[in-house]
């Protein structure tokens, strides 16, 4: 149910060699962002793709990409963060915009995705840092979790619901579930997705693609 992005009619870009097309991964600690990033890297494996992720006090998750052979390893940088989670993005913006644009000057990639940590919003949707916002949450939290406001659903371009593989042990009805989360979505983008299934995984890498192609060709507006 991939629906069309918010058109952001102040934003065109298109110095593309400074900084290419970057897309922010964000959402809580365990929702699979990780585990989408392998997958979406695996399908994409002929485009030229790097990743940054940002691990606090470690280095798991690029260790993880790299280990599974899902990306070369000099494509993957990884921001080790420390401190306040609800800060370390903001603190580490300058960082990951650094690990970006040296990326793209060396590799020149069509996509760099960007996992991110923390729960800093105004550093996820920075304009300056991401071109695409996407948020993933998982359905372990219970049928309730979309009633309870989840920070960004309401800014990203794409949510994604992940592990709905565990709807039987969670005992969730996926259709209300389903329901209440398109209520918060209306006609925005949304996928609900497992990593276990191939056909999801396509889904989100086809958003990214898709995404990606549509703002390259964008036509700026002329100048008034
Ligand atoms: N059953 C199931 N497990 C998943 C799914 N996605 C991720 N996981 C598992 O959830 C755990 C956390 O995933 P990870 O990608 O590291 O989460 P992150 O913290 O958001 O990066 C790992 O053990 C993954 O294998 C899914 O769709 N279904
Ligand atoms: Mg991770």
């Amino acid at each position: 149910m991939a629906g069309r992005r918010i058109p952001d009619q102040n934003f065109y870009r298109t110095n593309w060699n400074e900084r290419a097309f970057t897309v922010g991964i964000h959402g809580p600690v365990g929702s699979g962002k990780t585990a989408i990033i392998l997958a979406v890297c695996k399908i994409l494996k002929d485009r030229n793709i790097c990743v940054v992720t940002n691990d606090f006090y470690s280095t798991i998750d690029a260790d993880i990409l790299i280990q599974q052979n899902a990306i070369p390893k000099e494509k993957v940088r990884s921001v080790v963060t420390e401190g306040c989670p609800l800060e370390v993005m903001n603190k580490n913006l300058d960082v990951n915009l650094k690990e970006i644009k040296e990326l793209t000057k060396l590799f020149q990639p069509e996509i760099i995705l960007l996992e991110s940590a923390g729960d800093c919003l105004a550093a996820h949707f920075d304009r300056d840092l991401v071109d695409y916002t996407i948020l993933v949450i998982d359905i372990a939290g219970g049928k309730n979790v979309i009633k309870k406001r989840i920070a960004g659903n309401d800014y990203c371009e794409l949510l994604v619901v992940n592990k709905i593989d565990l709807e039987k042990a969670l005992d969730i009805d996926m259709e209300d579930f389903k329901g209440d989360v398109i209520m918060t979505r209306m006609d925005r983008a949304l996928l609900f997705t497992s990593v276990k299934n191939d056909e999801d995984m396509k889904d989100v890498a086809e958003c990214i693609v898709r995404e990606c192609s549509q703002q390259k060709n964008q036509i700026p507006p002329e100048c008034p």
